[in-house]
């Protein structure tokens, strides 16, 4: 196995390194090549009048990003990265980079987020970018170590559904075959049968679509959603699982990507604090009306001014529950005394919205009632509908998006700096 830069020490002697050529310099008499992988940096120095015709040769071919590996001896030199230079003995040139490069990793020359989307393959060779999608897979890990922790089983339900789960619209029609068919919202409805057949504690961490118009800078068409369902479980109970979690995936950062945050420039990284505040509804509308230049009225949704005014206040991750049945999804349990209000929650950063969830209807005729009223067809449902009249346990859960919560977590500017290849109402290519 090929030695990882950031492990090389001046006390390995001969040494052989491969990685991207990131720097050059010629200063006459001496060149310089900083050669990168992953890891790190380390200094290559050619001193010209001591080493072979090959090397020198090799040198002058040798453009910025082409892929080199390099033989020698590793001396300890306070100037260089990391206190170290490599003297070459060979010098190989593996894969020349065509020369101009469309993006310049070295960060000296700033660029449009959509030149870097476009140029992944040059963009995620920055150290930035690198530690992104690092965190990103130590928190996958973190969450799916925790539900392996609390006994949940890992489901992979079909993203090619025929049914609509977040209400008629945003959804986007395929081809398939004679049957009219659409990429899925949501693993809502499959997640709610897998508590019928008695799974009890599922996750599934996937693939959602949204057909949203709106091009935001907290909206993708193409997301990732962290899902979880669990039998016998209410909405509180659902909603100490998320803040735990939610914490779990900060902690396991914290403890393990220390480098990626310093690269980020995120050196005050702190680890929300249990328990979150639960605002209700009816109160979150009071501090949007009372922050808010436009008018808000209980029964509205909660847009993104309103977000922000409610978040500014809270200043921290925090609950709204206790939503208006009539704007929460017809699988919300609406409360026995007051079914106007149902036990629907969000998890809210105070940028954002991170997570809906709720305690789910599992009454199999109030549930076609509660579809009816929300003006579907419960026809269409029967698939979901059916396993409700066979036994159905209580029960409750949420969904996370992880880009979202990936955003949030390193203060992003943008969604699409948490996705490889983000999919928006411009993108689809790379
Ligand atoms: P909801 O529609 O609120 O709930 O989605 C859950 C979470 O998924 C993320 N999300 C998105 N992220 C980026 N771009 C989008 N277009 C997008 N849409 C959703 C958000 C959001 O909070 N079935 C319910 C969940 C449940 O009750 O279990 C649902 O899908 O972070």
């Amino acid at each position: 196995m090929r030695l990882p830069i950031v492990h090389i020490t001046p006390e390995q002697g001969s040494v052989s390194a491969i990685g991207w050529a990131h720097e050059i310099r010629d200063l006459g008499g001496l060149a310089f090549i900083l050669l990168r992988d992953r890891t790190g940096i380390v200094q290559i120095t050619i001193p010209k009048k001591k080493v072979s015709e090959d090397i020198l040769t090799t040198f002058k071919e040798i453009s910025r990003e082409s892929i080199i590996s390099v033989t020698g001896e590793v001396k300890s030199v306070d100037k260089a990265p990391g206190g170290r230079e490599i003297v070459p003995e060979t010098l190989t040139l593996i894969s020349r980079a065509e020369t101009p490069l469309p993006l310049d990793v070295s960060e000296k020359v700033p660029a449009e987020i959509d030149t870097r989307l476009d140029t992944r393959y040059l963009d995620g060779r920055r150290p930035k970018i690198t530690s992104i999608f690092q965190i990103r897979s130590t928190v996958q890990h973190a969450l799916r170590e925790f539900f392996y922790k609390h006994d949940f089983i890992e489901i992979t339900t079909s993203k090619i559904v025929a049914a609509a789960t977040e209400g008629g619209t945003e959804l986007f029609p395929i081809a398939y075959f004679e049957k009219e068919a659409f990429l899925n919202q949501s693993p809502q409805l499959y997640k709610q049968i897998m508590m019928a057949a008695g799974f009890e504690k599922v996750y599934e961490i996937g693939p959602i679509f949204r057909a949203e118009e709106h091009n935001t800078s907290k909206h993708l068409n193409e997301a990732t959603s962290i899902d979880i369902e669990v039998s016998f479980a209410t909405h509180e109970d659902v909603m100490d699982l998320l803040e735990q979690l939610i914490c779990t995936a900060y902690q396991c950062v914290a403890e393990n990507c220390e480098r990626q945050l310093e690269v980020l420039g995120l050196t005050d990284f702190s680890i929300p604090k249990k328990q979150f505040p639960r605002l209700s509804y009816a109160d979150a509308i009071d501090i949007a009306a009372r922050k808010m230049e436009e008018p808000i009225a209980y029964g509205d949704d909660l847009g993104t001014a309103a977000e922000r005014a409610i978040g500014e206040e809270m200043g921290c991750h925090y609950f709204i529950t206790d939503w208006p049945t009539a704007i929460k999804p017809y699988y919300a349990m609406p409360y026995e005394n007051e079914p106007e209000i149902c036990k629907a929650f969000d998890l809210m950063h105070p940028k954002m919205e991170l997570s809906s969830g709720a305690e789910r209807i599992h009454n199999h005729d109030l549930l076609r009632q509660q579809i009816s009223a929300k003006g579907l067809n419960p026809d269409n449902f029967e698939f979901y509908l059916k396993p409700f009249r066979y036994g159905m346990p209580p029960h409750a859960g949420w969904g996370t998006g992880a880009e979202r919560l990936i955003t949030t977590m390193l203060e992003l500017p943008n969604i699409r700096e948490a996705v490889l290849f983000p999919r928006d109402r411009h993108r689809v290519v790379p």
